[in-house]
């Protein structure tokens, strides 16, 4: 690309389209290196314009027709764009005829091959890989599709909708033809076509209709759909329940390829997912894997109505469809499994994942203001943070006002494709409330931060809650965002207080039994409760309110307490956090002033305190107990000491083991002799988690070893094999090596269960883990073209590996460099993921810095940088 004049797209300049594209018809004469596709639209030219500008990449052209007649010489052709003359006409037929390189393309965008089928990706901007078109979501439009192959090769041919005719041709190849009767953006189209098998169910609608569900997998994996499929029916369900939506076509169809990009596609009827999110069976599967293909499976379907029959006005309003869809998503697998488990679970990423992103040089708002690549706008912001601003329409109108919103969306948008503004109005309209200050959410960049400070006055029994919100690099310049801020007040015992808001504060203060919400709008804002009797214990921002950064200057004897008694999973959770990060921030001090390292009572206190609690629920032990992460420790700091990070993170881990040893053993042993056989269940996922964190501890001590040996050896299921795996990983032993090997022998034909082998070596804190990566990306299972095994060991390397990655030398920053530029060529979709850990260089100490900076630099030297990672890297540059 030419990397000196990239193309920048900007929100401003939005205009609607100038034609418009009533119905495709397409035919795709499928051969893997050139698949001839003829593109039949019926034209409408909205506003007579003379020209019509189409989009298309990486085709050949062959022939482009009006109304019948050929016009190919009077076309302008550029790498991006075909330009036909249009002038005096309203409405024509154009016939487009192109072909394609499918088997080509490892980019993995518009029409590609995978595992020797055929299957398409065309969110964002891949359909011009297919053929010209408006490649933009606000020209919705009937499609018709009929696919033509070799028999042998194909058996199934699928695409959106209904089936409408099928049949024989000679030389062994055969057709199917199919119609999609509602109207999309060509981002929801696709195709399959290959030797692949389906199981198949039904689902009886609301409306009592009969759906045909369809998982397609290659043949050795049939006997892996079946969690899959009980997903797909809970979806359907929950959907309907919850939010009154019916599934509208009469089949719905998935198909598992093994090379894609994301974790799975919507299109219509016809989603297309990696195989990370379809297969499981229990001697494959880990309970995160189970969850994920639910809450995905759930994901995409979810989109049938958020995203597919409402769709997006333009790429920027991209989180109207995400965050709405991923909101959705939450609240799913929080009613399917334990909401205050998937609360914790989804904070936890947020702020390990998107408050980074939100900090660094590619921090964006929810709605980006403009882009040069949009596949790198598929981000954690977009996503996640955007699903935090829907939560917070959800907190701040409830659940029946969410639901009132919801519905009149459908009710005046079905159909079009809108704008988050849209959205918005929606939500307020339904209840009567003026929402206007929300759109901040969607406009700002950087992570809040909330400051709250508490007077309680003895003689007036009154608890004044002074708030104040900020971002630090807006400063006075910072408009202030409208947030619910969710508090309960307890005494000192426990008993939870009833709440009385001064008179005057009863607009902003909305109470619900012992709850209630601050609804912030201010820079600086004071709440008054009146008539609190004693000094109380604050629950604050229960159940995260509100995606910030809270500064609240809680005692160590408040934090103990709320840790023993919350009725609030959230805060219960969130406060032994605190006293964890505080106990580790402590010792790095120590640590960099030269000073022994010292575990507090306070801490450990509370520790031992939820290690005996067996009243608690066994998966939120199993939270509190795990220390926070390193990446959101190294968020406390502006410069990052790794290695402090990293030895102070492990002292404590070890300290703890050492000390609690025989409680963790005897938890360990008494959770061991329960689970024989395997149920995707919540007590039982839950014990699990809770028996792998006590072998976590155990691990640490030499002498217990064997235990993790034991479990790997004796396990049926991936969750344990996994967990015993993944503690050996880090020891330098015999037995790491030993399991490793069995492992591989036994897995090497299952390419999700060895993506786990690469994985779990990738992040291994093996004090030769660098070397031992090196020699992975050579190991003859490493392939370059397959974005799961990529993203197992240099993303892996990248996010995880805090020694190896960052090891002082640079060499770890060389390497995965050098990874870069060469992946860059084959998929630059994925390589632009990859660099994602250097983009942070600002946030390490000196001599790190230069180093993570030259390693960019050299990335940004390459002349044939793709402009996704070009726009990654020239951005954390700048
Ligand atoms: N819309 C999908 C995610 C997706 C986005 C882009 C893709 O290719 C560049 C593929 C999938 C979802 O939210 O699930
Ligand atoms: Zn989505």
């Amino acid at each position: 690309m030419k990397k000196d004049t990239p193309v920048v797209h900007h929100l401003k300049d939005y205009q609607t389209p100038q034609f418009d594209i009533v119905s495709v018809f397409l035919e795709f004469d499928l051969k893997p290196e050139n698949t001839n596709v003829t593109n039949v639209m019926q034209v409408k030219n909205l506003n007579h314009a003379s020209l019509m500008q189409l989009d298309g990449e990486d085709l050949e052209l062959k022939s482009i027709l009006i109304d019948g007649v050929d016009i190919t010489q009077k076309c302008e052709q550029t790498a991006e764009t075909l330009q036909i003359p249009t002038a005096g006409l309203d409405t024509f037929e154009l016939n487009i005829t192109t072909s394609v390189d499918p088997q080509g393309n490892t980019a993995l965008e518009g029409l590609y091959r995978t595992s020797g089928n055929y299957c398409t990706q065309c969110e964002a901007e891949g359909f011009r890989k297919i053929t010209y078109f408006l490649d933009r979501p606000d020209v919705l439009t009937l499609f018709t599709t009929k696919i033509i192959a070799d028999k042998a090769d194909n058996s199934v041919l699928l695409s959106n909708g209904n089936l409408i005719e099928s049949g024989e041709l000679e030389n062994n190849r055969h057709y199917a033809v199919w119609q999609d009767p509602f109207k999309k953006p060509c981002y929801l189209f696709a195709l399959v076509a290959g030797n692949l098998e389906c199981v198949q169910d039904t689902y009886r609608t609301l409306d009592n209709r009969d759906i045909d569900l369809r998982i397609y997998v290659e043949p050795k994996n049939i006997d892996k759909c079946d969690h899959a499929m009980a997903s797909l029916i809970k979806s359907m369900k929950w959907d309907e329940e919850r939010f009154g939506l019916i599934y509208d076509l009469d089949i719905y169809m998935i198909v598992a390829v093994d090379d894609f990009n994301m974790g799975a596609m919507e299109n219509k009827g016809l989603n297309v997912f990696n195989s990370k999110f379809v297969l499981a069976k229990p001697e494959t599967a880990t309970d995160v894997d189970y969850e994920g293909i639910e809450a995905v499976i759930g994901h995409e379907y979810f989109h049938n109505w958020t995203g597919n029959r409402v769709t997006c006005r333009d790429w920027f309003q991209l989180t109207l469809k995400e965050g709405l869809t991923v909101f959705r998503d939450q609240e799913f697998t929080a009613d399917m499994l334990s909401p205050a488990v998937k609360r914790i679970e989804d904070v936890k990423r947020l702020r390990s994942n998107q408050f980074p992103e939100d900090a660094g040089p590619m921090s964006h708002p929810i709605q980006p203001q403009s882009y040069i690549e949009m596949n790198n706008f598929y981000t954690m912001t977009v996503y996640e943070k955007g699903a935090e601003v829907v939560r917070l329409y959800h907190s701040l109108l409830g659940e029946d006002g969410f639901r009132k919103g919801m519905d009149l969306y459908f009710e005046r948008h079905d159909g079009q494709a809108v704008t988050v503004e849209d959205f918005r109005n929606a939500m307020a309209d339904a209840n009567n409330v003026d929402l206007v200050q929300m759109h901040q959410w969607y406009l700002q960049s950087g992570t809040p931060v909330l400051s709250v400070k508490t007077e309680y006055d003895s003689v007036t029994k009154k608890l004044i809650v002074n708030c104040s919100q900020n971002i630090p690099k807006l400063a006075d310049k910072f408009p202030p965002l409208l947030m619910p801020i969710k508090i309960a007040l307890y005494s000192d015992d426990g008993n939870i207080l009833p709440l009385h808001p001064y008179e005057g504060d009863m607009e902003k203060i909305v109470v619900k039994g012992h709850e209630a919400i601050l609804k912030l709008s201010h820079k600086s804002e004071s709440f008054v409760f009146e008539k609190i009797e004693v000094e109380p214990v604050v629950s604050l921002l229960r159940g995260f309110s509100a995606p910030v950064i809270l500064e609240y200057d809680q005692s160590n004897e408040d934090l103990a307490k709320l840790v023993t008694f919350d009725s609030d999973s959230f805060v219960r959770w969130e406060s032994i956090q605190t006293l964890a990060l505080k106990e580790i921030t402590r010792n790095i001090a120590q640590l960099e002033s030269g000073q022994a390292l010292e575990l507090s009572n306070e801490f450990t206190t509370a520790f031992e305190g939820v290690l005996k609690d067996s009243s608690l629920d066994n998966a939120l032990r199993a939270l509190a107990l795990t220390l926070p992460e390193m990446t959101y420790i190294g968020e406390q700091y502006q410069q990052v000491n790794v290695d402090a990070v990293y030895h102070v993170h492990r002292w404590l881990k070890i300290q703890l083991a050492t000390k609690y040893e025989g409680l963790f053993l005897e938890q360990y042993l008494q959770l061991n002799k329960l689970n024989e056989e395997y149920h995707y269940q919540k007590t039982d996922i839950a014990n699990r988690k809770l028996k792998n964190v006590c072998l976590q501890y155990l691990m640490l001590l030499p002498h217990q070893i064997k235990l993790g040996e034991q479990q790997f050896n004796h396990s049926q299921n991936m969750t344990d094999v996994l967990a015993a795996l993944d503690s050996l990983s880090h020891t330098d032993s015999l037995e790491r090596e030993a399991c490793l090997e069995s492992f591989y022998r036994k897995w090497k034909d299952d390419a999700l269960v060895l993506d786990k082998w690469f994985a779990l070596q990738a992040a291994s804190h093996h004090i030769h883990s660098l070397a031992h990566v090196k020699e992975l990306v050579k190991h003859p299972d490493f392939v370059y073209t397959n974005p799961n095994r990529v993203r197992s060991v240099l993303g892996v390397f990248g996010r995880l590996n805090m020694l190896g990655f960052h090891q002082p030398d640079g060499e770890g920053y060389h390497f995965l460099a050098e990874q870069i530029m060469k992946l860059d060529a084959i998929n630059p979709q994925v390589s632009a993921r990859i660099v994602a850990p250097f983009t942070h260089w600002q946030h390490f100490d000196g001599e790190r810095q230069t180093l993570m900076k030259k390693a960019l630099q050299s990335i940004l030297d390459n002349d044939n940088l793709s402009k996704d990672t070009y726009e990654i890297v020239s951005k954390s540059l700048s």
